[in-house]
């Protein structure tokens, strides 16, 4: 069995961490190194490692996060002003923690094209 990553501590109650949003299917907690005034993770409550290993059994858990995203955004303020969602994906993607997440970034104007 592969090690638990710090995600499924945090969705399991092993490591405190107090939600930002929570519904049935994903969990939304902030990130422990703020990039942006706003940086929340949002995550499924059902493991995915990355879109890249994802199948189509996690297609409506995919949907979920993303809608997930969007409440997160309403309920930190940075609906109207506008925000990025970021989903890193294996290594050259910077991912460092292979359990699926969004990042939702906002509260400032963000700068494209990313690094
Ligand atoms: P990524 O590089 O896309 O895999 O992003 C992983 C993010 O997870 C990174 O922005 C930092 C965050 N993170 C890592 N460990 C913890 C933790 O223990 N608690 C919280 N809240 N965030 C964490």
């Amino acid at each position: 069995m592969s090690q638990k990553t710090i995600f499924e501590k945090i969705l399991q109650g092993e490591i405190p961490c107090k939600p930002v949003y929570e519904d049935e299917y994903t969990y939304a907690f902030n990130d422990i190194n703020p990039q942006a005034p706003i940086h929340v993770l949002v995550i499924p409550k059902t493991k995915i490692v990355n879109v890249a290993l994802s199948n189509e059994n996690d297609i409506e858990q995919m949907g979920r996060v993303l809608y997930a995203a969007k409440k997160v955004a309403e309920l930190t303020g940075i609906a109207q002003s506008g925000y990025r969602l970021v989903m890193n994906n294996g290594e050259n993607g910077g991912q460092t923690v292979y359990y699926m997440h969004c990042h939702v970034l906002g509260g400032r104007s963000l700068a494209w094209p990313p690094g």
